[in-house]
């Protein structure tokens, strides 16, 4: 383990790591010890019920959740940093635009902007303590962050699965820099402030929370819309809405949002047409107009067959009349799952143009799911 400096005291380490943290742009910034999170059994009993899905990193890794030890040989501390991302809104959608969730309006990936800044906090605590050692990581390591950034103070766990913080609502990324220094610790948040709220659970459109506190991924728009490499199931694309790209419904609807502050951060700012997003235009990108419109972006995750996919779900959610033209094209995309969606959707549109397009693909079509759903679309059943 590596000591700081000998004049150096945990305690005024501590403060000079949170002072530069805070100079580095992180909003919230707390720290707590290393240890077994206190949501572990939760999380496992999460993955058997099946509610991560096909989110397999979770149940791959579910050992090393155990422990920071398993992200960072020796690890002792965390520095938990939060980061607001709430922006001015641009607009409301119409129809034949798509929704994006707030975290992915900006000009970059959130884990591109948090990983710069923890290279930033590494590099300065490896000034104060050149002999230790000490690891960022955004979402992808397998850390608990929400029950790490609780410990750390920073607030508590709502009935809709956020962290929420009183001042800053859930408008916030999180990160840590695990470190094997040993450090001054705060008081972990302990209190519950949701009371009899219950505005989340009643506005989720898909049904995603089987209890408080508790989401059924396989139901959330952020997982169908994101994770999810498949079709959507049938009887949750109504749900969707106008979703193409995450949900932030029980975000929207928490009052402790309200006062949640605005920032202005460069790469947060909403850009041209980020949201909502002309749907019909999509399907008329070259492969390489995609990736130079996404490429940096959080909705890269999705890869085009999943944004096309999702389009094609708002599209036949709204009966969008003029998207026929779209979803005609979207029929010969290679991706089979693009050309269910496609399918079902112009059968939504219920017009005699659409159900030529249909008949037309089915004469090509060898994918048994997408037979089966033009049949369907075309049988009205
Ligand atoms: C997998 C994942 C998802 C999945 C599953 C989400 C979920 N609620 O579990 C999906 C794809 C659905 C998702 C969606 C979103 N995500 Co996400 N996601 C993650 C990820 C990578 C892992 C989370 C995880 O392990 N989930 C499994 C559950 C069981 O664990 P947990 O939520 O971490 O912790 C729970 C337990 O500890 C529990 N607990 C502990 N003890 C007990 C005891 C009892 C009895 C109960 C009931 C509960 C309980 O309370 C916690 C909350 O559920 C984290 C990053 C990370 N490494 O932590 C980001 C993360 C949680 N996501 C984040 C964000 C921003 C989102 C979205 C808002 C994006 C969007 N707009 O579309 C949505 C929000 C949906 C929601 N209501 O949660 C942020 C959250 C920031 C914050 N302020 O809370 C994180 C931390 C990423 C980051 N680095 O900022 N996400
Ligand atoms: S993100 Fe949307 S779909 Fe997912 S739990 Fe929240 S309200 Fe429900
Ligand atoms: S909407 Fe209400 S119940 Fe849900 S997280 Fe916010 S305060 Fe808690």
């Amino acid at each position: 383990m590596a000591s700081p400096t000998p004049e150096e005291s945990a305690g005024s380490l501590t403060e000079r790591l949170k002072e530069q943290a805070e100079r580095i742009g992180f909003d919230l910034v707390g720290v707590c010890p290393a240890t077994r999170p206190a949501g572990y059994e939760h999380l496992q009993r999460w993955v058997a019920e099946g509610f991560a899905g096909q989110m397999h990193y979770l149940a791959d890794r579910i050992q090393a959740y155990e422990h920071p030890r398993h992200v960072l040989a020796g690890a002792r501390s965390l520095i938990v940093l939060g980061t607001h991302y709430r922006t001015q809104h641009p607009q409301s959608a119409a129809t034949g635009e798509g929704r994006v969730s707030r975290y992915a309006w900006g000009s970059a990936d959130y884990h591109d902007v948090l990983h710069q800044r923890l290279r930033s906090l590494r590099e300065f605590l490896l000034q104060l303590a050149p002999h230790a050692q000490a690891r960022g990581v955004v979402d992808t390591a397998p850390l608990m962050e929400r029950d790490f950034a609780q410990l750390a103070g920073l607030g508590w766990t709502g009935k809709n699965t956020m962290l929420i913080n009183r001042h800053s609502g859930s408008w916030f990324f999180l990160a840590a820099l695990i470190t094997d220094l040993e450090l001054e610790y705060d008081s972990p948040h302990a209190t519950d402030h949701c009371g009899t709220c219950r505005a989340c659970l009643d506005a989720c459109p898909t049904g995603a929370f089987p209890e408080p506190g508790v989401l059924d991924a396989t139901r959330c728009i952020s997982y169908l819309t994101i994770e999810l490499r498949d079709s959507i199931p049938e009887e949750l694309r109504s749900g969707m809405g106008d979703w193409i790209f995450g949900c932030d419904v029980c975000q929207d609807v928490c009052p402790w949002n309200r006062m949640a502050p605005q920032v202005s951060t460069a790469e947060f700012l909403p850009q041209a047409g980020s949201d909502p997003v002309d749907l019909c235009g999509l399907f008329e990108m070259t492969d390489q107009q995609f990736r130079a419109r996404f490429r940096r972006t959080p909705l890269w995750r999705a890869k085009r067959a999943g944004i096309l996919r999702n389009a094609a779900v708002v599209l036949g959610n709204q009966r969008h009349a003029p998207a026929l033209d779209a979803l005609t094209t979207g029929m010969d995309d290679p991706h089979p799952v693009v050309r269910e969606a496609c399918a079902w959707a112009l059968g939504r549109l219920s017009s005699e143009p659409a159900r030529q397009a249909l008949r037309a693909r089915r004469e090509l079509e060898t994918d048994p799911l997408v037979q089966s759903v033009i049949d369907q679309a075309l049988t009205g059943e």
